[in-house]
C-alpha cells in the first residue's frame, strides 16, 4: 500500500494508557483520579481491560489508608457529618477521599446532588476528593467497583477513605465488608421510634453517633444515645479488643465530631496490635476474590446459549412451584457444562 499523509492514528495501546494514568495518579493528580474512577465504572470491555491493568500497576502503592464506612438512614445527617468531619481532618493534616455509594439511584441521583451542596466546602478543598459512585447493578453491583475506587484513592495519596452509603437494605453489609471501621449515624430517636433501622445494621457498627444533639433535639439525642448504649451491651462484640461506643454529636455545630478522629485512631491501633487489622483485610480480599469469581461465572452461565434458551422457562417453573430450585439448577448446570466441556470421545 502507498503511504499517504492521512494515516489513521494507531489504536491506543491499553498498556500505555494504563501506565500514563497510573503515573498521574501516583503524583496525586485529582483529574487523573477522577478519570480513572470513571474508567473502572465503565462496562466496555476495552475500558475494563485498561482498568484492570491500571489497578494491577498501582496495587503496590495501596493499603495504607484507613477505610471508614459511614451509613445511616436518609436524613440522619451523614453528608453534613462528613463535611464537618472532613474539614476537621484537613486541619489535622489528613487527606480525605469520600466515595458516596447509592445503589438505589442510577446516574445523577437526586440524593447525590443534595450531598454535593452539603459537602460544598470539603469538595472545594485541595486535600479532599469527593466522588459519587453510580455503578448500577449491571456491572455486578457497586461492591467490586467501589473496592477498586478505594485502591485508586489510596494510590493518589489519600490517607482516609470514607465510603458513605444510604442505610437501606443490603448496601450496609456490602460496605461494612470493604472497610476497616463502620460508623452508623442515626437521628435522635430511639427504640420503636426508629423505623427502618434493622438490628443487624446496629450489630455492624463499630461506633454509633446519634446526630442532631443541638437545639430542641439535644435531650432527645442524649436519651437515644443512652438507650442505644444499653442495647449495645446485649450484642456480642465483634472484636475482643474494641468496645462499641455510642455518642451524641451535632454535625451541624461540630460538637463531638473532631473526637471521632481519635476514635478511629484508637480503633486502628487496638486492632493492629493484635493482628486483627491485617487478618481482616486479608479475609476481605479473599471474599472479594470469591465474589468476583461468582459474578463472572454467573455472567458466563447466563450468556451460554444452551442456558439462555432454557433459563426463563426453568425460572418460571421454579417460581410456579412445579420444579424445585435444586432440580432446576441441576438441569441448567448440566446444559452449561455440556456446552462448555469438550464432548466425550
Ligand atoms: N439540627 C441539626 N440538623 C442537622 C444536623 N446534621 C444534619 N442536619 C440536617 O438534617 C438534614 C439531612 O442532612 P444530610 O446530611 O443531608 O443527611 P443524610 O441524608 O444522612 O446525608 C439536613 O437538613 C441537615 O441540615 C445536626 O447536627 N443538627
Ligand atoms: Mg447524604
Amino acid at each position: 500500500m502507498v503511504a499517504t499523509t492521512h494515516r489513521s492514528a494507531p489504536p491506543p495501546d491499553p498498556a500505555l494508557i494504563a501506565a500514563t494514568l497510573a503515573s498521574a495518579i501516583l503524583k496525586g493528580e485529582r483529574r487523573a483520579l477522577a478519570r480513572a474512577v470513571t474508567l473502572i465504572e465503565s462496562t466496555r470491555p476495552d475500558h475494563r481491560s485498561i482498568a484492570e491493568g491500571l489497578i494491577e500497576s498501582i496495587l503496590p502503592q495501596t493499603g495504607r489508608a484507613t477505610r471508614v464506612g459511614i451509613s445511616g438512614p436518609p436524613g440522619a445527617g451523614k453528608s453534613t457529618f462528613i463535611e464537618r468531619f472532613g474539614l476537621d481532618g484537613l486541619n489535622r493534616g489528613r487527606r480525605i477521599a469520600v466515595l458516596a455509594v447509592d445503589p438505589a439511584s442510577k446516574r445523577g441521583g437526586g440524593a447525590i446532588l443534595g450531598d454535593k451542596t452539603r459537602m460544598a466546602e470539603l469538595s472545594r478543598a485541595p486535600g479532599a476528593f469527593i466522588r459519587p459512585s453510580s455503578a448500577g447493578a449491571e456491572t455486578g453491583g457497586v461492591a467490586p467497583r467501589t473496592r477498586e475506587a478505594i485502591l485508586l484513592c489510596e494510590a493518589a495519596g489519600f490517607d482516609t477513605i470514607i465510603v458513605e452509603t444510604v442505610g437501606a437494605g443490603q448496601a450496609e453489609t456490602t460496605v461494612a465488608d470493604m472497610v476497616d471501621m463502620f460508623l452508623l449515624v442515626l437521628p435522635p430517636a430511639a427504640g420503636d421510634e426508629l423505623q427502618g433501622i434493622k438490628r443487624g445494621i446496629i450489630e455492624l457498627a463499630d461506633l454509633i453517633l446519634i446526630n442532631k444533639a443541638d437545639g430542641p433535639l439535644l435531650d432527645h439525642a442524649h436519651r437515644a444515645a443512652a438507650e442505644y448504649a444499653n442495647a449495645i451491651h446485649l450484642v456480642r462484640p465483634a472484636y475482643s479488643e474494641w468496645q462499641v461506643e455510642v455518642r451524641a454529636v451535632s454535625a451541624l455545630q461540630g460538637d463531638g465530631v473532631n473526637a471521632v478522629w481519635d476514635d478511629i485512631a484508637r480503633f486502628r491501633l487496638a486492632l493492629e496490635e493484635t493482628g486483627t487489622w491485617a487478618r481482616r483485610r486479608a479475609d476481605q480480599a479473599r471474599a472479594a476474590l470469591l465474589a468476583e469469581i461468582g459474578t463472572a461465572l454467573l455472567d458466563r452461565f447466563r450468556s451460554t446459549p444452551a442456558v439462555a434458551t432454557r433459563f426463563h422457562e426453568v425460572e418460571a417453573e421454579v417460581r410456579a412451584g412445579s420444579r424445585t430450585p435444586a432440580a432446576g439448577a441441576r438441569m441448567l448446570l448440566a446444559a452449561f457444562l455440556g456446552e462448555t466441556q469438550a464432548p466425550p470421545v
